[in-house]
């Protein structure tokens, strides 16, 4: 097997003799006390990642022997007080939460936890501690993960295509069934639970007609089985449904959701899962978008939709994750009074307070979808009686498809460090998401998983930085993108500093990057419609989808403020609404996504917009070689296989970069007829 397919648990032999030496001791005896799956993946982790550093085979005891060095196990099962630990402290951690501590001189590592589940993310950081070469002498670290839900929504269809993939087909299914390749699923749930993963939709929101029944007994004995291994690895499993189920399985005339006969079909249906998955999830649910039946067929609104599903699945614990994501997509381009950007808002905030306590609203993380650069959306802060999740987008679908570096974490960041002032300052949007803010029941984060069956998992190889990094950073949105980019070059590329450090600025650099030769101060949508790479600025001018730029020979941007515009900028709390509604405190990267500017407008930055258009683009694509030129610098220092798969991305990424640089340019300057200050080429 390739290096590239264990992605960050390369679990490199130690060759730094110190560091072996100190360190070897701790792998001869490890015990991880207690039985079940999940503390089995414990011990095939521990014992795995040891044996593959240190290169021999510990002796593995299942009791706290005075023999074993590393001891793992729940507070209630290891010995506590003999280590001179006391329960009693550890109560502020969550039911996630775990203990990494060195006791007895040091010579043991008490790994504990409240649950099994924080007994295999303890042993991932025991690991991980390992892979970055930290000191375990003074180990004594108290963790508790600060999202609750830490999920991915995989986009896989059971044709075993990937709406929105970009690294090969699907690792769930192939030619309408189940995969028999349990094993790839097996080592995809060991990934995931080392970043902290904890639930998983298996397929895409756009239900089908196959996977309509996948709730069906044709294939939930086979969603059990993946059921079990996700299990074993800590990970809840969720399907996406069909809101038209009651009617595309089982004939019913209608799938409203306040008739009788569907509240029972779903009631039965919701029994039948649970006897085949008794700790099934729930149910993903993209209704009335996009073309997707919901409630609104029945002139009922998304609470009754979303409760009815609610109540089937309350006596169990199930929960549904209602998508916000609903916006008219057959709009007429002439029409300037819609803005698809409001939609969101304007459907959902009306409706706070209407939804059962099981239900959670997912929200992407901007008002239009996952762009390049967008505001965050107006929704978060908004729902005060709404339990709510982030939806964020690891498959770069807008930003390069995996051909194209770029490294996300930053853009995450950015969006869960906003302050909505939804309860005045210091009302951070990570402070929404986690549940603290408004006292939700249910929070967390979700994102599109970017992975596929090639052998690397995500394509370009350097993308399995945003799967670790989203992972990471949800688990802690207080590691910086420095941290998070250094933890997963180290566990992926080794030690060596001058590759961390160089592939860690291409990591940092790469988003700025794209957005320069993409996407100019908040401008979206220049791409191609349908599969949405490569540049083409009037792709979506005049389409239905509400995607429009407004460029003319005067000007560019969409008019949003509340005064002139479409009113969107006042969906925010003060002062961001004033910030955004008023062009001279509007930040320039984000500009002509609430104004409407000549091209000789004066940015802060001090150059005109159609200047910074021209710069921009000149500069991204230059950057995108000087990142050609700094990955061929590390030829020898990683591996050939991994090395090539990178370089040639990079090379697509440059003919891509100058198509969009040239198009941009050209496009705006036979617009504007304005000259480029510098006298580059233009065409
Ligand atoms: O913009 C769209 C994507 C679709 C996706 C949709 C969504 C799954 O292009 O591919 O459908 O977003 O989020 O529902």
């Amino acid at each position: 097997r390739q290096a590239s397919y264990d992605c960050w648990l390369q679990y490199e032999k130690i060759r730094d003799h110190e560091y072996y030496n100190q360190y070897v001791a701790y792998s001869r005896g490890i015990a991880v006390v207690g039985d079940s799956p999940i503390l089995k993946s414990a011990l095939d982790e521990l014992e795995r990642g040891l044996f593959s550093m240190f290169g021999q085979k510990s002796t593995v005891y299942n009791e706290a022997a005075k023999e074993a060095s590393i001891i793992a196990g729940t507070f209630e099962s290891i010995p506590l007080e003999d280590y001179g630990l006391n329960k009693a402290s550890l109560i502020n951690m969550n039911e996630e939460g775990y203990l990494l501590k060195a006791v007895k001189d040091e010579e043991k590592i008490i790994v504990a936890a409240k649950s099994d589940k924080g007994v295999l993310y303890a042993v991932h950081h025991l690991l991980r501690l390992l892979q970055l070469r930290e000191s375990l002498k003074q180990v004594n670290i108290v963790e508790s993960p600060k999202n609750q839900l830490r999920m991915l929504n995989q986009w896989d269809n059971m044709d075993g295509s990937v709406e929105r993939g970009y690294s090969g087909q699907s690792i769930f299914y192939e030619n309408h069934k189940i995969t028999t390749n349990l094993e790839r699923i097996k080592d995809y749930a060991r990934l995931l639970s080392s970043i902290g993963i904890n639930a998983i939709s298996i397929n895409n929101v756009n239900v089908w007609k196959v996977e309509t029944k996948l709730i069906t007994n044709d294939f939930l004995p086979d969603v059990a089985k993946i059921a079990d291994i996700l299990r074993a690895y800590g990970i809840k499993t969720f399907l996406s449904i069909n809101f038209a189920s009651p009617i595309e399985i089982d004939g019913l005339q209608t799938a409203d959701p306040l008739d009788p006969d569907v509240k029972t079909w779903w009631k039965n249906k919701v029994e039948e899962i649970y006897r085949y998955i008794p700790d099934f999830g729930g149910f993903v649910v993209k209704a009335d978008s996009e073309h997707r039946p919901g409630p609104f067929s029945y002139d009922r609104n998304h609470a009754d939709g979303a409760n009815l599903l609610a109540e089937a699945l309350e006596p169990f614990g199930g929960l549904v994750i209602w998508r916000c994501f609903v916006y008219n997509c057959l709009q007429d381009w002439r029409d300037r009074s819609t803005d698809r950007a409001r939609a969101a808002y304007d459907h959902f905030k009306p409706l706070d307070g209407d939804f059962l306590d099981n239900v959670i609203l997912q929200i992407k993380n901007g008002p239009m979808d996952f762009q390049v650069r967008e505001p965050v959306s107006p929704l978060f802060g908004a729902l005060e009686k709404t339990n709510q999740m982030m939806e964020f987008q690891v498959a770069q679908e807008y930003t390069g498809q995996q051909k194209d570096l770029c490294f996300l974490v930053p853009l995450w960041k950015e969006v869960l460090e906003f302050d909505t002032y939804a309860k005045g300052e210091g009302s951070k949007v990570k402070n929404i998401v986690n549940g603290s803010l408004f006292n939700d029941k249910f929070s967390g984060i979700c994102a599109v998983s970017n992975i596929g069956n090639d052998e690397n998992w995500t394509g370009n190889t350097l993308a399995q930085a945003n799967l670790y990094g989203y992972g990471r950073l949800i688990w802690n949105p207080d590691l910086t993108s420095e941290e998070i980019a250094e933890e997963w070059i180290r566990s992926t590329f080794g030690q060596d500093p001058s590759v961390v450090e160089q592939i860690k600025q291409m990591l940092l650099d790469s988003w700025s990057i794209y957005e320069n030769y993409t996407a100019p101060l908040g401008v979206g949508w220049m791409v191609n419609p349908h599969h949405h790479y490569g540049p083409n600025i009037d792709g979506y001018e005049y389409s239905v989808w509400g995607t429009y730029h407004f460029a003319d020979r005067d000007g560019i941007g969409v008019d949003r403020t509340i005064e002139t515009g479409t009113g969107y900028a006042g969906q925010y709390y003060s002062p961001n609404k004033e910030m955004y509604n008023n062009l001279e405190t509007c930040p320039d990267e984000l500009l002509l996504f609430f104004h409407h500017v000549p091209y000789t407008y004066k940015l802060k930055s001090g150059k005109t917009v159609i200047q910074h258009i021209y710069d921009t683009h000149f500069k991204g694509a230059e950057q995108v070689e000087e990142l050609i030129e700094k990955w061929n610098g590390l030829r020898g220092k990683i591996d050939e296989i991994r090395f090539v798969n990178v370089s040639e991305r990079f090379q697509l990424q440059l003919k891509n970069a100058k198509e969009w640089r040239d198009q941009v340019n050209t496009y705006f300057y036979r617009k504007s007829g304005i000259a480029d200050e510098n006298n580059r080429t233009i065409y």
